[in-house]
Protein backbone atom coordinates (compact mmCIF):
# COMPACT_ATOMS: atom_id res chain seq x y z
CA UNK A 1 0.00 0.00 0.00
CA UNK A 2 1.13 3.58 -0.79
CA UNK A 3 0.07 7.09 0.26
CA UNK A 4 -3.24 6.64 -1.07
CA UNK A 5 -6.31 6.47 1.47
CA UNK A 6 -6.15 2.45 1.71
CA UNK A 7 -2.85 2.75 3.35
CA UNK A 8 -2.32 1.07 6.94
CA UNK A 9 -3.19 3.17 10.05
CA UNK A 10 0.80 2.88 10.21
CA UNK A 11 1.87 3.77 6.72
CA UNK A 12 -0.51 6.86 8.09
CA UNK A 13 1.07 7.74 11.23
CA UNK A 14 4.40 7.56 9.32
CA UNK A 15 3.97 10.22 7.19
CA UNK A 16 2.19 12.85 9.52
CA UNK A 17 -1.12 11.89 8.44
CA UNK A 18 -4.61 11.65 10.70
CA UNK A 19 -5.11 8.51 12.07
CA UNK A 20 -8.38 6.89 13.82
CA UNK A 21 -5.69 5.66 16.75
CA UNK A 22 -1.89 5.69 17.56
CA UNK A 23 -0.54 2.71 15.72
CA UNK A 24 1.70 0.13 18.19
CA UNK A 25 4.25 -2.56 16.83
CA UNK A 26 7.38 -3.44 19.60
CA UNK A 27 10.97 -3.67 18.76
CA UNK A 28 11.99 -6.81 18.90
CA UNK A 29 8.25 -8.52 19.02
CA UNK A 30 8.86 -11.95 17.52
CA UNK A 31 11.07 -13.30 20.01
CA UNK A 32 12.38 -15.08 23.05
CA UNK A 33 9.87 -13.74 25.44
CA UNK A 34 6.82 -15.56 23.81
CA UNK A 35 6.32 -19.82 24.86
CA UNK A 36 5.16 -20.05 21.00
CA UNK A 37 8.69 -18.73 19.98
CA UNK A 38 10.30 -20.53 22.56
CA UNK A 39 8.47 -23.69 21.71
CA UNK A 40 9.15 -23.57 17.96
CA UNK A 41 13.10 -22.68 18.67
CA UNK A 42 13.42 -26.11 19.96
CA UNK A 43 12.99 -28.09 17.19
CA UNK A 44 14.97 -25.42 14.65
CA UNK A 45 18.32 -23.39 15.32
CA UNK A 46 18.40 -19.44 14.63
CA UNK A 47 19.74 -19.44 11.47
CA UNK A 48 17.61 -22.00 9.67
CA UNK A 49 14.67 -20.26 11.06
CA UNK A 50 15.59 -16.92 9.36
CA UNK A 51 16.27 -19.27 6.28
CA UNK A 52 13.27 -21.13 5.45
CA UNK A 53 10.40 -18.81 4.67
CA UNK A 54 7.37 -20.53 5.91
CA UNK A 55 9.29 -20.67 9.19
CA UNK A 56 10.48 -16.92 9.30
CA UNK A 57 6.75 -16.19 8.33
CA UNK A 58 5.00 -18.13 11.23
CA UNK A 59 7.36 -16.50 13.19
CA UNK A 60 6.65 -13.38 12.07
CA UNK A 61 2.89 -13.51 12.16
CA UNK A 62 3.24 -15.18 16.27
CA UNK A 63 2.72 -11.42 17.43
CA UNK A 64 0.00 -10.62 15.00
CA UNK A 65 -1.94 -13.47 16.52
CA UNK A 66 -1.32 -13.08 20.09
CA UNK A 67 -1.65 -9.12 20.11
CA UNK A 68 -4.08 -6.33 18.36
CA UNK A 69 -0.06 -4.95 17.34
CA UNK A 70 -0.81 -2.81 14.12
CA UNK A 71 2.81 -3.83 11.99
CA UNK A 72 4.83 -7.08 12.17
CA UNK A 73 8.54 -6.82 11.71
CA UNK A 74 10.25 -9.95 9.77
CA UNK A 75 11.63 -12.76 11.45
CA UNK A 76 15.58 -11.97 10.06
CA UNK A 77 18.77 -10.36 11.97
CA UNK A 78 20.75 -7.35 10.68
CA UNK A 79 23.62 -9.91 9.96
CA UNK A 80 21.43 -12.30 7.65
CA UNK A 81 22.22 -10.30 4.26
CA UNK A 82 25.94 -10.63 5.26
CA UNK A 83 27.08 -13.74 4.26
CA UNK A 84 26.39 -13.75 0.69
CA UNK A 85 28.80 -10.86 0.60
CA UNK A 86 31.31 -12.69 1.82
CA UNK A 87 31.15 -13.05 5.80
CA UNK A 88 30.56 -15.81 7.48
CA UNK A 89 28.25 -15.46 10.58
CA UNK A 90 26.89 -17.59 13.45
CA UNK A 91 24.52 -16.70 16.16
CA UNK A 92 25.23 -17.69 20.10
CA UNK A 93 22.66 -16.10 20.65
CA UNK A 94 24.60 -12.89 19.85
CA UNK A 95 26.25 -12.83 16.47
CA UNK A 96 29.70 -14.57 16.78
CA UNK A 97 32.16 -13.80 13.30
CA UNK A 98 34.73 -16.99 13.05
CA UNK A 99 36.92 -14.41 10.73
CA UNK A 100 36.45 -10.86 11.68
CA UNK A 101 37.89 -8.00 8.87
CA UNK A 102 40.93 -6.81 10.83
CA UNK A 103 43.00 -5.47 7.72
CA UNK A 104 42.28 -3.01 4.74
CA UNK A 105 42.14 -5.77 2.54
CA UNK A 106 39.47 -7.50 4.16
CA UNK A 107 37.50 -4.60 4.67
CA UNK A 108 38.07 -3.54 0.47
CA UNK A 109 36.87 -8.03 0.23
CA UNK A 110 33.49 -7.38 1.38
CA UNK A 111 31.35 -7.65 -1.96
CA UNK A 112 28.27 -5.51 -1.87
CA UNK A 113 24.90 -7.24 -1.72
CA UNK A 114 22.65 -8.32 -5.12
CA UNK A 115 19.01 -9.33 -2.60
CA UNK A 116 17.81 -11.13 -5.14
CA UNK A 117 20.72 -14.01 -5.60
CA UNK A 118 21.73 -13.50 -1.79
CA UNK A 119 18.83 -13.40 0.24
CA UNK A 120 16.13 -14.84 -2.15
CA UNK A 121 14.53 -16.56 1.26
CA UNK A 122 14.29 -13.05 2.56
CA UNK A 123 11.92 -11.50 -0.25
CA UNK A 124 10.20 -15.47 -0.05
CA UNK A 125 9.64 -14.88 3.21
CA UNK A 126 8.46 -11.04 3.11
CA UNK A 127 5.90 -12.26 0.00
CA UNK A 128 4.71 -15.27 2.55
CA UNK A 129 4.20 -12.83 5.28
CA UNK A 130 2.33 -10.09 3.02
CA UNK A 131 -0.19 -12.95 1.60
CA UNK A 132 -1.08 -13.93 5.36
CA UNK A 133 -1.67 -10.27 7.00
CA UNK A 134 -4.69 -8.79 7.55
CA UNK A 135 -4.72 -5.60 4.91
CA UNK A 136 -4.60 -3.37 7.87
CA UNK A 137 -1.72 -4.57 9.28
CA UNK A 138 1.66 -3.05 7.87
CA UNK A 139 4.53 -5.33 7.29
CA UNK A 140 8.46 -3.88 8.41
CA UNK A 141 11.22 -4.49 6.46
CA UNK A 142 14.45 -4.02 7.85
CA UNK A 143 18.27 -3.96 7.57
CA UNK A 144 21.33 -3.33 9.79
CA UNK A 145 22.84 0.43 9.52
CA UNK A 146 26.22 0.91 7.61
CA UNK A 147 28.07 1.70 11.27
CA UNK A 148 26.27 -0.79 13.30
CA UNK A 149 27.05 -3.80 10.78
CA UNK A 150 31.05 -2.36 10.86
CA UNK A 151 30.96 -2.64 14.12
CA UNK A 152 30.20 -6.18 14.40
CA UNK A 153 32.15 -6.53 10.92
CA UNK A 154 35.36 -5.49 12.24
CA UNK A 155 34.21 -6.05 16.37
CA UNK A 156 33.83 -10.30 15.49
CA UNK A 157 30.47 -9.86 17.74
CA UNK A 158 29.11 -8.25 20.27
CA UNK A 159 30.89 -5.60 22.49
CA UNK A 160 30.87 -3.34 25.42
CA UNK A 161 32.51 -0.51 23.57
CA UNK A 162 33.09 -1.63 20.22
CA UNK A 163 36.73 -0.26 20.71
CA UNK A 164 38.68 -2.26 17.95
CA UNK A 165 35.87 -1.32 15.25
CA UNK A 166 36.00 2.39 16.48
CA UNK A 167 39.81 2.09 16.19
CA UNK A 168 40.19 1.01 13.10
CA UNK A 169 37.85 3.66 11.60
CA UNK A 170 40.77 6.34 12.76
CA UNK A 171 43.89 4.05 12.23
CA UNK A 172 42.42 2.72 8.52
CA UNK A 173 39.94 5.73 7.59
CA UNK A 174 40.10 4.94 4.27
CA UNK A 175 39.73 0.94 4.47
CA UNK A 176 36.93 2.27 6.85
CA UNK A 177 34.99 4.50 4.35
CA UNK A 178 35.20 1.90 1.56
CA UNK A 179 33.41 -0.47 3.77
CA UNK A 180 31.06 1.85 5.31
CA UNK A 181 29.85 2.64 1.87
CA UNK A 182 29.63 -1.31 0.45
CA UNK A 183 27.77 -1.49 3.58
CA UNK A 184 25.68 1.51 2.71
CA UNK A 185 24.87 0.69 -1.08
CA UNK A 186 23.92 -2.93 0.08
CA UNK A 187 21.50 -1.76 2.68
CA UNK A 188 19.95 0.47 0.92
CA UNK A 189 19.47 -2.35 -2.42
CA UNK A 190 18.45 -4.60 0.49
CA UNK A 191 15.47 -2.75 1.76
CA UNK A 192 14.53 -1.35 -1.90
CA UNK A 193 14.16 -4.98 -2.61
CA UNK A 194 11.61 -6.03 0.63
CA UNK A 195 9.59 -2.79 -0.39
CA UNK A 196 9.21 -4.77 -3.88
CA UNK A 197 8.47 -7.83 -2.35
CA UNK A 198 6.04 -6.59 -0.39
CA UNK A 199 7.14 -4.62 2.89
CA UNK A 200 4.97 -1.54 3.67
CA UNK A 201 7.83 0.49 5.44
CA UNK A 202 11.52 -0.08 5.71
CA UNK A 203 13.64 0.48 8.63
CA UNK A 204 17.64 1.25 9.43
CA UNK A 205 18.49 -0.36 12.81
CA UNK A 206 21.93 1.98 14.08
CA UNK A 207 22.05 -0.12 17.40
CA UNK A 208 25.56 1.40 17.77
CA UNK A 209 25.68 4.99 16.43
CA UNK A 210 25.45 6.16 20.13
CA UNK A 211 29.16 5.34 20.63
CA UNK A 212 30.30 7.79 18.13
CA UNK A 213 30.80 11.94 18.79
CA UNK A 214 29.19 14.63 16.36
CA UNK A 215 31.97 14.96 14.73
CA UNK A 216 33.03 11.53 13.33
CA UNK A 217 28.96 11.36 12.85
CA UNK A 218 29.40 13.40 10.23
CA UNK A 219 32.44 12.90 8.69
CA UNK A 220 32.14 9.06 8.41
CA UNK A 221 28.28 8.30 8.63
CA UNK A 222 26.72 11.12 7.69
CA UNK A 223 27.18 10.76 3.68
CA UNK A 224 26.90 7.12 3.45
CA UNK A 225 23.60 7.75 5.09
CA UNK A 226 22.39 10.21 3.06
CA UNK A 227 23.45 8.33 -0.27
CA UNK A 228 21.51 5.33 1.27
CA UNK A 229 18.12 7.45 2.22
CA UNK A 230 18.34 8.73 -1.43
CA UNK A 231 18.86 5.64 -2.96
CA UNK A 232 15.35 4.06 -0.71
CA UNK A 233 13.64 7.41 -1.75
CA UNK A 234 14.26 7.45 -5.18
CA UNK A 235 13.19 3.37 -6.00
CA UNK A 236 10.00 3.13 -3.16
CA UNK A 237 7.07 4.72 -1.71
CA UNK A 238 7.45 3.04 1.23
CA UNK A 239 8.05 5.53 4.40
CA UNK A 240 11.98 5.09 5.99
CA UNK A 241 12.51 4.76 9.79
CA UNK A 242 15.35 5.33 11.10
CA UNK A 243 16.74 3.93 14.70
CA UNK A 244 19.52 5.85 16.16
CA UNK A 245 20.29 4.20 19.19
CA UNK A 246 21.27 6.76 21.93
CA UNK A 247 21.50 9.09 19.14
CA UNK A 248 20.55 11.72 21.34
CA UNK A 249 23.50 13.73 20.94
CA UNK A 250 23.42 13.76 17.68
CA UNK A 251 19.62 14.05 16.36
CA UNK A 252 20.78 17.59 15.53
CA UNK A 253 23.48 16.46 12.93
CA UNK A 254 21.09 14.15 11.66
CA UNK A 255 18.40 16.98 11.02
CA UNK A 256 19.53 16.63 6.96
CA UNK A 257 18.47 12.95 6.84
CA UNK A 258 15.61 12.05 4.74
CA UNK A 259 13.71 9.70 6.65
CA UNK A 260 9.92 9.61 7.13
CA UNK A 261 10.18 8.36 10.75
CA UNK A 262 12.89 8.75 13.51
CA UNK A 263 12.59 6.33 16.27
CA UNK A 264 14.01 7.66 19.34
CA UNK A 265 15.52 5.54 23.00
CA UNK A 266 14.00 6.02 25.91
CA UNK A 267 16.74 8.35 27.11
CA UNK A 268 15.23 11.50 25.65
CA UNK A 269 11.75 12.69 26.31
CA UNK A 270 10.11 12.75 22.26
CA UNK A 271 9.61 16.09 22.16
CA UNK A 272 12.69 16.75 23.31
CA UNK A 273 14.00 15.16 20.18
CA UNK A 274 11.79 16.57 17.94
CA UNK A 275 13.17 20.09 18.60
CA UNK A 276 16.46 18.74 18.23
CA UNK A 277 15.30 17.22 14.76
CA UNK A 278 14.23 20.14 13.90
CA UNK A 279 10.41 19.07 14.13
CA UNK A 280 7.75 18.19 11.19
CA UNK A 281 8.26 14.99 10.77
CA UNK A 282 6.74 11.83 12.64
CA UNK A 283 8.88 10.09 15.72
CA UNK A 284 8.30 6.40 17.19
CA UNK A 285 8.51 4.87 20.72
CA UNK A 286 9.76 5.35 23.01
CA UNK A 287 8.37 3.38 26.30
CA UNK A 288 11.57 1.95 28.08
CA UNK A 289 11.47 -1.71 27.49
CA UNK A 290 11.64 -1.85 32.06
CA UNK A 291 8.68 -0.39 32.73
CA UNK A 292 6.81 -3.84 31.21
CA UNK A 293 7.95 -5.04 34.62
CA UNK A 294 5.81 -2.61 36.60
CA UNK A 295 2.37 -3.04 37.90
CA UNK A 296 0.10 -2.62 35.06
CA UNK A 297 -1.67 0.89 36.81
CA UNK A 298 2.11 2.30 36.33
CA UNK A 299 3.00 0.68 32.88
CA UNK A 300 -0.08 3.02 31.82
CA UNK A 301 0.32 5.55 33.43
CA UNK A 302 4.25 5.74 31.52
CA UNK A 303 2.68 4.91 28.24
CA UNK A 304 0.43 8.18 29.25
CA UNK A 305 3.49 9.61 29.35
CA UNK A 306 4.60 8.66 26.45
CA UNK A 307 1.11 9.36 24.61
CA UNK A 308 1.55 13.12 26.29
CA UNK A 309 4.97 13.71 24.85
CA UNK A 310 3.91 13.14 21.44
CA UNK A 311 0.87 15.33 21.54
CA UNK A 312 2.59 18.05 19.66
CA UNK A 313 4.33 15.57 16.82
CA UNK A 314 3.47 15.62 13.57
CA UNK A 315 2.87 12.31 14.01
CA UNK A 316 3.50 9.03 16.36
CA UNK A 317 3.85 5.67 16.17
CA UNK A 318 4.33 3.93 19.59
CA UNK A 319 6.91 1.19 20.31
CA UNK A 320 10.01 0.57 22.86
CA UNK A 321 12.64 2.51 23.26
CA UNK A 322 14.84 -0.58 22.48
CA UNK A 323 13.81 -3.99 21.75
CA UNK A 324 11.84 -5.74 24.37
CA UNK A 325 13.40 -8.52 27.50
CA UNK A 326 13.42 -11.52 27.09
CA UNK A 327 12.17 -12.40 30.57
CA UNK A 328 9.39 -10.02 29.80
CA UNK A 329 5.40 -11.06 30.73
CA UNK A 330 3.75 -11.30 27.18
CA UNK A 331 0.25 -10.38 28.90
CA UNK A 332 1.96 -6.63 29.73
CA UNK A 333 2.51 -6.61 26.41
CA UNK A 334 -1.40 -7.25 25.72
CA UNK A 335 -2.43 -4.55 27.99
CA UNK A 336 0.36 -1.80 26.92
CA UNK A 337 -1.20 -2.92 23.07
CA UNK A 338 -4.87 -2.12 24.48
CA UNK A 339 -3.97 0.73 26.29
CA UNK A 340 -2.51 2.61 23.86
CA UNK A 341 -5.06 1.93 21.32
CA UNK A 342 -7.86 2.57 23.97
CA UNK A 343 -5.63 6.54 24.67
CA UNK A 344 -4.68 7.77 21.83
CA UNK A 345 -7.44 9.06 19.42
CA UNK A 346 -7.56 12.04 21.39
CA UNK A 347 -3.62 13.41 20.31
CA UNK A 348 -2.79 16.42 18.42
CA UNK A 349 -2.84 15.82 14.26
CA UNK A 350 -4.98 13.11 14.76
CA UNK A 351 -8.66 13.50 13.79
O1 LIG B 1 18.13 -17.38 20.30
C1 LIG B 1 17.43 -16.63 19.61
O2 LIG B 1 16.21 -16.80 19.50
C2 LIG B 1 18.12 -15.55 18.85
C3 LIG B 1 17.82 -14.18 19.36
C4 LIG B 1 17.62 -13.25 18.21
C5 LIG B 1 16.39 -12.86 17.66
C6 LIG B 1 15.01 -13.25 18.09
C7 LIG B 1 18.64 -12.65 17.44
C8 LIG B 1 20.10 -12.81 17.60
N1 LIG B 1 18.05 -11.89 16.45
C9 LIG B 1 16.69 -11.97 16.56
C10 LIG B 1 15.68 -11.37 15.65
C11 LIG B 1 15.85 -9.96 15.26
N2 LIG B 1 17.00 -9.22 15.33
C12 LIG B 1 14.85 -9.14 14.67
C13 LIG B 1 13.47 -9.58 14.21
C14 LIG B 1 12.38 -9.71 15.12
C15 LIG B 1 11.73 -8.55 15.79
O3 LIG B 1 12.21 -7.43 15.92
O4 LIG B 1 10.60 -8.80 16.25
C16 LIG B 1 15.41 -7.88 14.48
C17 LIG B 1 14.74 -6.62 13.93
C18 LIG B 1 16.76 -7.96 14.89
C19 LIG B 1 17.69 -6.85 14.74
C20 LIG B 1 19.00 -6.89 15.41
N3 LIG B 1 19.84 -7.96 15.58
C21 LIG B 1 19.64 -5.73 15.90
C22 LIG B 1 19.08 -4.34 15.79
C23 LIG B 1 18.12 -4.03 16.87
C24 LIG B 1 18.66 -3.98 18.27
O5 LIG B 1 18.18 -4.77 19.10
O6 LIG B 1 19.53 -3.12 18.55
C25 LIG B 1 20.87 -6.12 16.43
C26 LIG B 1 21.91 -5.25 17.10
C27 LIG B 1 21.00 -7.53 16.22
C28 LIG B 1 22.15 -8.38 16.56
C29 LIG B 1 21.70 -9.54 17.38
N4 LIG B 1 21.13 -10.64 16.85
C30 LIG B 1 20.80 -11.54 17.85
C31 LIG B 1 21.18 -10.93 19.08
C32 LIG B 1 21.01 -11.55 20.43
C33 LIG B 1 21.74 -9.69 18.78
C34 LIG B 1 22.31 -8.66 19.78
C35 LIG B 1 23.74 -8.96 20.02
C36 LIG B 1 24.44 -7.89 20.83
O7 LIG B 1 24.02 -7.62 21.94
O8 LIG B 1 25.43 -7.35 20.33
Amino acid sequence: MNGSDNATVFERAARGRPVPHTPIWIMRQAGRYLPEYRQLRRTVDFLTATRIPEIAARITLQPMQRFDMDAAILFSDIMTPLDPMGVEVEFAPGPVLPEPVRTSEAARAVRELVPEEGVPFVLEAIRAVRSELRPESALIGFAGAPFTLFCYLIEGGGSKDFMTARSFLRREPEASRALLDTLGRSMARYLVAQAEAGANAVMLFDSWIGMLGPDSYRRFIHPVLTRAFKTVRGATDCPIIYFPNRGGPLLRSMRGLDVDVTAIDWTLPLSRADALLGGGRSLQGNLDPAELFGPPDALRAAADAVLAEAAGLAGHIFSLGHGIDRRTDPDQVARLVDHVHERSPAGAGQT
